[in-house]
């Protein structure tokens, strides 16, 4: 019932951005182009009909292969692609042909340009390495890193060059005629924990907020980057106080959100799921307060080894939410033991069609056009 009378309610509302209704409402980038504003608005009246279901370099490589066009483990288990689109570009700041996971940084370009042709959504993470150390983005030893690269700063015009070249990737990403692709981008995530060089213990509030700011003001104003949607993506919390501890303000966010994963354990689902309401009902009223969208940016069971997971966890998680979108990690084509969507022939498969046409779940062919 729940997601039929909402569904009545996005048909009498969709769309804002139709000729002679009131002007579409624009993100935190009062400059973003047609095609993001687009995008913004329809993430927002969605709410109103589903989830979106997303999967993270979905279009890349799966289990048992790597690169091919078109093809999808989303797709070939349920012939519709996710509706949402996750990359990874760390080591972009680099410089480097390829990324942290060994992917072509043309092949994620192609991917995303196409994906975005076809009229699916795509987010990107970065999974900078740590300027100061030299070390991954998974070295959080010294509590100096995010103050180094702040204005002032050891590492300040280091982190500029890598600054410039993650805005030449961003302003690589447009179709044969020179449009944009709009991109949702969450950086410094999980920002709660302190596994990354952003992390909790290894940066006081005001210098985590002081990264957001002067990588939103170097994108957006000096490098006139105005294709993007920026999503802040904590990891999972008990209060909306720690939720909003390190939150840099209205101006720079559009998409509020968190990553949550099952763990394997006698009590793994129920924690899972308390965890996922927990943090959904903190950013759903924050979303509401704020005006942002709130979406669940990263979850999964690695390897999903429960054949009910998808509807008999997830669904039941965030089913009574609205919320934007919900994305499942990767399928690692490297590493065996490390996916989070079914592949053919896995014992999720059959749950995963049953989720996919669960009311309210939404994918790539269930949208409308999101660019216009
Ligand atoms: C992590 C794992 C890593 C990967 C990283 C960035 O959660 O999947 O293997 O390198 O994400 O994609």
């Amino acid at each position: 019932m729940y997601w039929i009378a909402l569904s009545l309610v996005y048909i009498m509302t969709c769309c804002a951005s139709s000729p002679g209704e009131a002007a579409p409402e624009l993100p935190s980038d009062k400059n973003a182009t047609p095609e993001t504003v687009a995008l913004y608005n329809h993430l927002k009246q969605l709410m109103n009909k589903g989830i979106m279901f997303g999967h993270q370099d979905d279009l890349l490589y799966g289990i048992g292969w790597k690169y091919d066009e078109g093809r999808s483990d989303v797709h070939t288990v349920t012939g519709d692609y996710a509706a949402v689109h996750g990359y990874e570009i760390g080591h972009i700041e680099l410089g480097h042909d390829v990324s942290l996971d060994s992917i072509y940084f043309d092949v994620i370009r192609a991917r995303i340009i196409e994906s975005y042709k076809r009229n699916g959504i795509n987010t990107i993470s970065w999974h900078g390495d740590n300027p100061l150390t030299g070390g991954t983005s998974w070295d959080p030893s010294d509590n100096q890193t995010l103050k180094s690269v702040l204005p002032g700063g050891e590492k300040h015009a280091l982190y500029i060059t890598w600054l410039d070249r993650l805005a030449d990737f961003l302003l690589s990403l447009k179709d044969e005629n020179g449009t944009f692709v709009p991109v949702i981008f969450r950086p410094y995530h999980e920002h709660m924990g302190s596994w990354f060089w952003w992390g909790k213990d290894i940066c006081t509030v005001d210098e985590y907020k002081a990264i957001w700011k002067m990588m939103v003001e170097y994108l957006r104003d000096t490098r006139n980057i105005h294709h993007l949607l920026y999503a802040y993506s904590n990891s999972s919390v008990a209060t909306e106080t720690e939720y909003m501890e390190r939150y840099p303000g209205d101006d720079y966010i559009d998409l509020i959100g968190f990553d949550t994963y099952q763990n394997e354990g006698p009590n793994g689902k129920e924690d899972f799921i308390r965890t996922v309401k927990t943090n959904l009902d903190i950013i759903t009223k924050v979303g509401k307060e704020r005006n942002k969208i709130p979406v669940l940016t990263e979850c999964g069971l690695e390897k999903v080894t429960d054949p009910q997971w998808f509807t008999g966890t997830l669904y039941e998680a965030i089913q009574s939410y609205p919320i934007s979108y919900v994305l499942v990690w990767r399928n690692a084509y490297e590493k065996p033991d490390h996916y989070y969507a079914p592949y053919p022939g896995h014992t999720s498969s059959e749950d995963f069609l049953r989720f996919k046409q669960l009311p309210g779940i939404l994918f790539e062919k269930d949208l409308p056009d999101m660019y216009k």
